[in-house]
C-alpha cells in the first residue's frame, strides 16, 4: 500500500548530566574538581532520499527517539555525544509540526467577573455543563504549521535537536572556590509532533479520467512500468518516470489514478492523490476519444477542470495541454478536431499504444517545462 501521509512523534535526546567528582591524590585527601561534562544527546533528523517514494518504511513507527546524552565521568573524561537519529523520507516530503493552539481566552474583563464565580483554569477548557456556550470540545485544537520541505535529494532537517550536555564540577572552578561542588544536569531533548506529507516532485502531471490511457502513456515514454489494464482505476498510487529527451536533457512525468466527477466529495480515489501533481509546471489532460461522441467528451473534459478547480484554482490554473488518446482507433482525429471546436482549445492527438503523435507531444511538454519558469513552483 502506497502511504503518502503519516504523524508521529520525533523526541531528541536529554543531555548527559556533568558529573560533580574530586581527583584522588595519594597526597591529597581532597583534590580538584574532575566531573566531566555531559555529552549532548542526539537530534532526529529527517534526510530527503530518492531511493524511497513513499512513507509506508513509517507506517507503524508512532514515535522516534534518538539516544540520551553519555554521563560526565570522572577524571575530566566529557560523556559521549549520542549519535543523531536519521530518518529517510522520500524527496518532496513535507514535513508540518502540529502544535497545541491553546484556545483564545473568553473575551471580558481580565478581572474576575462581578459574579464572584472564580474558575479554575481547567474548568474553561471542559465543554460539558457549559451553559449554552460554544465551547471547544477539546482542551487545544492541533495547528498544522509546515516546518521544512524536502524537495531535492540528500536534503536534511533537524526536527528535534538534542539538549546539551550539563557542566561538570570542573567547569565551575574559580579562583575563590576551587573546590565547586556543583554540576549542572542535562538539558532535555525537543520533542515534537509531527505530521509527514509526500508531495511528489514532477515536471508534467497526468490527470484523466480513469482508462484515459495515462499509464500506457508513461510506460511508452518512461522507464516506468505502471499497470495497464482495461478497467478503471487501474492505478492505485502514484508512479513517476523519467523521459529521457535523446540524452539532451530529461524531465519527470507523473502519473496518477483516474479522477471522476465527485472526486473532490471523495468518490472514486477522490482528490488524495492530486496534491502530486500540485508542484508540477504542466498538467497533461489525456481524453479518450475511441468511446464517446464529442459533445460527452467535452461534458468529460469540463469534469476534470472542475475537479482540479475543485482540489485547488492553483492547479486549475497551471498551464494544461489536452491530448487525445487513442488515435489508432477509427474517428479518433475527427472526434479530436470536434473536441478541440467544443473546448476552444488546442487538441493533440496521440496513440500511446502505437506511438503516434507521441515525439512531437515529448519535446512540447519539454520546451514547456524548460521555458517555465520558477514562479509555478509551488
Ligand atoms: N487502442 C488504444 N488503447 C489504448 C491506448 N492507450 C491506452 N489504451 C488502453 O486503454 C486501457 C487503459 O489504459 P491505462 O493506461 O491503464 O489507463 P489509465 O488512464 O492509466 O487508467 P487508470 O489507471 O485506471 O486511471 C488499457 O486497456 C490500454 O491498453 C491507445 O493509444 N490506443
Ligand atoms: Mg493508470
Amino acid at each position: 500500500m502506497f502511504v503518502d501521509e503519516h504523524e508521529l512523534t520525533v523526541r531528541a535526546g536529554k543531555g548527559g548530566d556533568g558529573l560533580s567528582s574530586f581527583r584522588h591524590e595519594s597526597q591529597m585527601p581532597k583534590g580538584g574538581p574532575d566531573g566531566g561534562d555531559g555529552g549532548d544527546g542526539g537530534d532526529v533528523v529527517f534526510v530527503a532520499s530518492h531511493h524511497l517514494n513513499g512513507l509506508g518504511h513509517l507506517q507503524h513507527t508512532r514515535e522516534i527517539r534518538a539516544k540520551d546524552g553519555g554521563k560526565g565521568q570522572g577524571s575530566d573524561c566529557a560523556g559521549k555525544n549520542a549519535p543523531d537519529t536519521i530518518i529517510e523520507v522520500p524527496v518532496g516530503t513535507v514535513i508540518h509540526e502540529l502544535v497545541t493552539e491553546q484556545p483564545e481566552p473568553a473575551p471580558g474583563p481580565e478581572a474576575p467577573a462581578d459574579d464572584g464565580e472564580v474558575h479554575a483554569p481547567e474548568e474553561a477548557f471542559t465543554a460539558e455543563g457549559a451553559s449554552g456556550e460554544d465551547l471547544p470540545q477539546a482542551p487545544a485544537v492541533l495547528q498544522a504549521r509546515v516546518i521544512a520541505d524536502l524537495n531535492e535529494p540528500g536534503m536534511r532537517f533537524v526536527a528535534a535537536r538534542g539538549g546539551n550536555g550539563g557542566f561538570g564540577n570542573k567547569h565551575f572552578a574559580t579562583a575563590t572556590n576551587q573546590a565547586p561542588r556543583r554540576a549542572n544536569p542535562g538539558r532535555p531533548g525537543e520533542h515534537k509532533r509531527l505530521r509527514l506529507e509526500v508531495k511528489l516532485i514532477a515536471d508534467v502531471g497526468l490527470v484523466g479520467l480513469p482508462n484515459a490511457g495515462k499509464s500506457t502513456f508513461l510506460a511508452r515514454t518512461t522507464r516506468a512500468r505502471p499497470k495497464i489494464a482495461a478497467y478503471p482505476f487501474t492505478t492505485l498510487s502514484p508512479y513517476l518516470g523519467i523521459v529521457d529527451m535523446q540524452g539532451e536533457s530529461r524531465f519527470v512525468i507523473a502519473d496518477i489514478p483516474g479522477l471522476i466527477e465527485g472526486a473532490s466529495q471523495g468518490k472514486g480515489l477522490g482528490h488524495q492523490f492530486l496534491r502530486h501533481v500540485e508542484r508540477t509546471r504542466v498538467l497533461l489532460h489525456l481524453v479518450d476519444v475511441s468511446m464517446e461522441e464529442p459533445e460527452q467528451l467535452k461534458r468529460d473534459y469540463d469534469v476534470i477542470v472542475g475537479e482540479l478547480q475543485a482540489f485547488s484554482p492553483a492547479l486549475a490554473a497551471k498551464p494544461r495541454i489536452v491530448v487525445a488518446n487513442k488515435a489508432d482507433i477509427p474517428g479518433a482525429q475527427e472526434k479530436a478536431a470536434e473536441l478541440s471546436k467544443l473546448i476552444g482549445q488546442p487538441v493533440e492527438l496521440i496513440s500511446g499504444v502505437t506511438g503516434q503523435g507521441v515525439q512531437d507531444l515529448l519535446w512540447k511538454l519539454y520546451r514547456m517545462v524548460k521555458g517555465e519558469t520558477s514562479e509555478r513552483e509551488a
